[in-house]
């Protein structure tokens, strides 16, 4: 193999935030972006001589293109072979798979998840180590630090690989595997869930299904799964083709950008149960006739009735949550006595967790839930339990819903984001946040009683090591709290995400809207970080 030796100049922006590396695609496709990049993930890593790199990506543009240059670098620093998804393509969950099954050293996985793709929006890229979760922040500080002084990037010298045509190239020095990039993932799902009463309960019309695949990764999956495997009808799959810029809009699945799926939801011919997933399908939003389920409850609601599903019949070692999400889960795991992790934003954290055995399910409030199946949040799986618990439960969406609430009582919880802010003005926030937080315990806001408030940290229970500033909490007597926090994902200014929750005991107030149920927490939310005030916006860019 000949390899080139490219000297190249660092740039000082390359520090993964929550989930990777995420910018537009003009600032990757600068000369050396990328390849400098790629090249300090592989300077920070050791002894991967021979092994095998996992690589795919959510095929949003420039995803062939990076493709082809990360196969020459990979080559050109000694990978003995590289496993590729079909077309460039392998969702999140299902490279976390991949890796897992075929003991990958590691992989690569280009998505930008639910940012808008095309020339002029967002590309990413994020390293998963060889647990198949994404690289915990040891790694991704290494990667950082190594792309601050990086001169030079090797390459070998190869013609682009045919990124379509299935099997095995042997090249010379490394060996180039296309794979299907649905089968190994559809197997592990036939393996954790019901499929013959799924079949049955579709064919029967119990169950029917509607779908959003949002133009992106998840197309593929869900064909093979809901359609070939489990016999749904192919137009319960909605944006099935995966293209390029997601057809302009934004792969995030919740009400406001999976509207054409809301509003059928919501309609008179409203199917039983709908669902979207994001750009790279680790992401999922649930809903049934007239209901939307939050991301937080769907997670207490899957801990809860976890016995209920093959794969978890035996019952939970443990389960997790990220900060921000509501303490619905919580709720389960003291009924049924089992350890509860509270974690920072971003799934790296549930590695160690779901590694150590000490938790089985694991989820965050932004469209997230998993389990130890992989190492990653996952949209179809997410959305194969559910349909596993209606065809098991016999209940519709609302009735699991409304049981739960009676049950555990209603955390009800809203998320506003106020995207694109000026940087300055977003840290003047948080600074002004932090600056509150020593005068607050034991201050009374109306119904209001501030219990504690604090800058969340987080020191991981199995290798101990410390995640600090992950957000400013502020908490209340009565069980309500609220959190603070700017995001790590996003490209453009800075994003102000505010989490609000308050516990709702009665069943007979469970039915109201959260926007109103939560007025007093939003207006005092308002009070402590001054975001209108001080951005002259009058509301937030997305509910959630
Ligand atoms: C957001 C979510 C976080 C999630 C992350 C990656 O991060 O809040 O919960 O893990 O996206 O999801 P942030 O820092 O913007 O709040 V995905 O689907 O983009 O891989
Ligand atoms: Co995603």
């Amino acid at each position: 193999m000949q390899v080139e030796t490219i000297a190249s100049q660092p740039f000082n922006d390359q520090n993964p935030g929550t989930s990777g590396l995420r910018k537009k695609v003009k600032v990757f496709q600068q000369p050396g972006y990328l390849e400098n990049f790629v090249q300090a993930i592989f300077d920070s890593l050791e002894d991967f001589s021979g092994k095998t790199l996992v690589l795919g990506g959510d095929g949003r543009y420039f995803n062939r293109t990076a493709i082809q240059s990360i196969i020459k670098i990979a080559a050109a620093n000694g990978f003995g072979e590289l496993i590729i998804g079909q077309g460039g393509l392998l969702s999140t969950p299902a490279a976390s798979h991949i890796i897992r099954k075929y003991g990958a050293f590691g992989g690569l996985v280009l998505s930008a998840s639910h940012n808008p793709g095309g020339p002029e929006e967002d590309f990413g890229i994020k390293y998963n180590v060889s647990n198949g979760g994404p690289a915990p922040e040891k790694y991704t500080d290494a990667f950082f630090k190594r792309s601050q002084v990086i001169d030079n990037y090797r390459i070998a010298v190869m013609g682009d690989v045919d990124l379509d045509q299935i099997g095995t190239q042997q090249l010379d020095g490394i060996a180039i595997t296309i794979i299907d990039p649905v089968t190994d993932y559809a197997e592990l799902m036939q393996s954790l869930f019901d499929f013959a009463l799924l079949k049955q309960s579709i064919s029967s019309g119990y169950i029917t299904l509607l779908f959003d695949a949002m133009h992106a990764i998840t197309g593929p999956y869900a064909k093979r799964i809901f359609v070939d495997l489990l016999g749904a009808s192919p137009d319960s799959i909605i944006n099935a083709v995966p293209l390029e810029d997601f057809g302009g809009h934004h792969p995030d699945p919740n009400l406001a950008h999976a509207h054409e799926l809301a509003e059928t939801m919501f309609s008179d011919s409203a199917p039983t149960f709908g669902a979207a997933s994001d750009g790279d399908g680790d992401r999922n939003m649930i809903t049934g006739r007239q209901i939307f389920v939050t991301p937080s409850d769907s997670l207490a609601i899957m801990a809860a009735n976890a016995h209920l599903i093959p794969a978890y019949a035996k019952g939970l070692a443990g389960v997790a949550r990220s900060m921000p999400t509501s303490q619905a889960v919580d709720r389960v795991a003291v009924k049924y006595n089992l350890p509860c992790f509270e974690t920072p934003t971003g799934w790296k954290f549930f590695g160690n967790l779901l590694d150590a055995g000490k938790i089985t399910l694991c989820g965050e409030e932004s469209f997230g839930t998993g389990s130890d199946h992989v190492r990653e949040k996952d949209g179809v799986w997410a959305v194969l339990f559910w349909l596993n618990l209606i065809a098991k439960k016999r209940q519709s969406v609302a009735e699991i819903v409304h049981e739960h609430w009676k049950i555990f009582g209603r955390d009800i919880y809203c998320r506003h984001d106020y995207e694109a802010v000026d940087s300055t003005i977003a840290q003047g926030i948080l600074e002004h946040l932090r600056s509150l937080l020593p005068t607050l315990p034991g201050q009374t806001f109306g119904d209001y009683e501030v219990k504690f408030a604090d800058e969340f940290s987080y020191t991981d229970p199995v290798d101990g090591s410390v995640s600090s500033n992950q957000g400013v909490r502020i908490s209340f007597v009565n069980g309500s709290r609220m959190v603070f926090r700017l995001s790590g994902t996003g490209t453009v200014g800075a994003t102000l995400r505010i989490y609000l929750e308050r516990f709702e005991p009665d069943a007979t107030k469970h039915n109201q809207d959260a926007q109103v149920a939560l007025a007093d927490l939003i207006n005092l939310a308002e009070q402590f970080c001054e975001v209108k005030k001080r951005t002259g916006r009058v509301s937030p860019d997305v509910i959630t």
